[in-house]
């Protein structure tokens, strides 16, 4: 039996700081409707889909930083999008800034979740390679505080849901080889990427030339290397002043792009993905109970309190 799913990537365009979460999530539940009449069964939105890219500005007030997070989920401005998932039978990936309480601490996430076509959400992730800097540093055109809003999340998982083995990451992660690795070793058939990204890269200027180049070159190699289809979603566009890539696109287990977003605007474009493509990958080329040698790697696994090497021997 082969396993389809129909993917909508759902782009969206700038939401500038003075939009509202009623605002934004009436844009969400267009495309919604638009990727529902194109035939999609998910649509996948960008990291931090709710508000403004806030990480480009310093914040000292919990009360101003607090105002970009959400304290619960679903809320009463997105309650809308969960409701129209399940009238449509469409699910959905969706960025947002999380805030909780661990301990009696407060913990902000950059956090992202799995709607399945009930309109229940089946996972959650919080993103592991934060980005950026802790302190305002004025040299740069515009700030990226992620280090400084975020706590880093621990994990890369797998969650059972849409007839596969569907796995999340956000933005930077995608440049990282470990990402697709790990969902890779737990047999991912399709990660969803949420990002925002800007043309200008402020360590490294002479890379901006490069950006839209290095999206596509790391979501293509995950893809390929891991036998697993890659959906990768920006915010795009100038936002208060910052230009960000575009490129929205799905790619297939053999690296291919079968379907892309062409504008810096809210955008919908729609693949048919087959998750049984997957497994010509896994079982041949990328088959890693056969050919990968973690033993040569390097590696070691902390498992049951012991260290181990990766291939489960002693260390010393
Ligand atoms: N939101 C991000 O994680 N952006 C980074 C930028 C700072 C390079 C990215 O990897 O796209």
């Amino acid at each position: 039996m082969t396993r389809f799913i129909h993917v909508a990537l759902g782009q969206l365009g700038p939401i500038a700081r003075a939009d509202t979460r009623v605002q934004v999530v009436a844009r969400l539940c267009e495309m919604m409707r638009e990727a529902h009449a194109c035939g999609a069964h998910l649509i996948v939105y960008p990291e931090l889909a709710l508000t403004t890219f806030f990480p480009r500005w310093y914040m000292d007030s919990d009360g101003e930083i607090n105002s970009f997070f959400e304290r619960e989920m679903p809320s009463a401005e997105t309650l809308p999008l969960f409701a129209l998932s399940r009238e449509l039978g469409v699910g959905f990936y969706l960025g947002y800034a999380e805030l909780t309480s661990e301990n009696g601490r407060q913990v902000r996430y950059n956090t992202s979740i799995l709607v399945d076509r009930g309109g229940t959400i089946v996972g959650k992730y919080r993103k592991v390679h934060l980005p950026g800097h802790y302190e305002h540093e004025p040299w740069r055109r515009f700030q990226h505080l992620e280090k400084r809003y975020f706590t880093p999340g621990d994990r890369f998982g797998v969650t059972e849901a849409f007839g596969g083995k569907i796995g999340m990451a956000i933005c930077n992660d995608r440049r990282w080889a470990e990402t697709y690795r790990v969902m890779g070793l737990q047999g991912v058939e399709m990660v969803l990427i949420g990002y925002n990204t800007p043309v200008h890269n402020a360590p490294a200027p002479a890379h901006d030339d490069l950006s839209l180049f290095h999206n596509q070159l790391s979501m293509q190699a995950g893809a390929y290397q891991n036998g697993t289809w890659v959906v990768g979603v920006a915010k795009a566009g100038i936002e208060e002043g910052v230009d960000s890539i575009g490129g929205s696109c799905i790619i297939a287990p053999s690296g291919e792009v079968v379907a892309s977003c062409i504008t810096k605007g809210d955008e919908v474009a729609i693949a048919r993905c087959d998750l049984d493509f997957c497994a010509l990958y896994k079982r041949t080329t990328f088959n890693f109970d056969l050919h990968r040698q973690p033993h040569a790697y390097g590696m070691i696994v902390e498992r049951k309190g012991e260290t181990l090497r990766a291939d489960g021997s002693p260390l010393g």
